[in-house]
């Protein structure tokens, strides 16, 4: 009779969740709430390569990614959770995934901008902007059509250099509006991150996931009560 296989002995390897996150103000407003949450990173992404860091604790990974691309991986499931801007989450449709607990932070405002002081033309409006299917949607709710201009960053510019009449896009302090004459019109939204969960790994990972949202809600509660 042949022996089995060492590692058929073995437990098997423990259930993981993994997290999907981008650099920047998501990251670093998002540590200290997992930390109150029992999960740190070993090292700093800032300062690092890698795309994929172990935590503290021993079942939660978490993946390092452009603030855009956060959604999908957790639609396609290849993250279980995320934290993405409602503005990212708005533009992309939340696919497959539910929005379980607004996190409170990157707080900002999505609006839209022109030329300081300059009315807007008696025709079809171009509207440059990163969002385009919210732009669109925005518009349509207005009941206006308008072409839309998909630009990838310094939307500031398209204005100043008669490419659009209007950006969309997410406005902080407005300095960076003003730096180039540029005034914030109307709100469409306010906007603050939120953890996403993928559907499937919500029912198949509950046990592992409601420790780590009830201790997040928890974070979030005490981190806004202290504001
Ligand atoms: O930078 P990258 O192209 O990789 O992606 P990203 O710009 O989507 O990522 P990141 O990390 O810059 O933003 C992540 C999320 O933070 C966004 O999806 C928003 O939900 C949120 N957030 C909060 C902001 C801002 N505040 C913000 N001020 N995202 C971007 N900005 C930018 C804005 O685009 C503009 O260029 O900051 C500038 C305006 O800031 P003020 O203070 O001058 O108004
Ligand atoms: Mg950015």
């Amino acid at each position: 009779m042949s022996e089995l296989p060492a590692q058929s002995l073995e437990t098997p390897a423990p259930e993981m969740l993994t997290l999907a996150l981008s650099k920047g103000r998501i990251l670093k407003d998002t540590l200290p709430l997992l930390k109150a949450a029992g999960v740190e990173l070993l090292e700093d992404p800032e300062k690092s390569r890698k795309l994929i860091f172990p935590t503290t604790h021993p079942q939660v990974q978490i993946l390092i990614l452009r603030a855009s691309d956060v959604p999908p991986y957790v639609e396609h499931g290849a993250a279980d959770l995320g934290v993405a801007g409602k503005d990212v989450l708005m533009e992309h449709g939340a696919h497959n995934v539910y929005e379980l607990i607004d996190l409170q932070i990157a707080r900002c405002r999505l609006m839209t901008a022109g030329k300081v002081g300059v009315p807007l033309p008696d025709r079809r409006l171009r509207i440059a902007s990163k969002y385009v299917n919210l732009t669109r949607n925005y518009f349509a709710s207005l009941g206006q059509q308008v072409d839309v201009i998909k630009l990838y960053g310094s939307m500031e510019l398209a204005p100043l250099v008669g490419l659009s009449d209007l950006i969309v896009d997410v406005v902080d302090t407005g300095n960076t509006l003003r730096a180039n004459g540029l005034e914030p019109r109307d709100e469409i939204v306010q906007v603050s991150s939120r953890l996403i969960v993928n559907q499937t790994s919500f029912k198949r990972k509950h046990a592992l996931l409601q420790p780590l949202l009830q201790q997040l809600e928890q974070a979030v509660a005490h981190a806004s009560s202290a504001l």
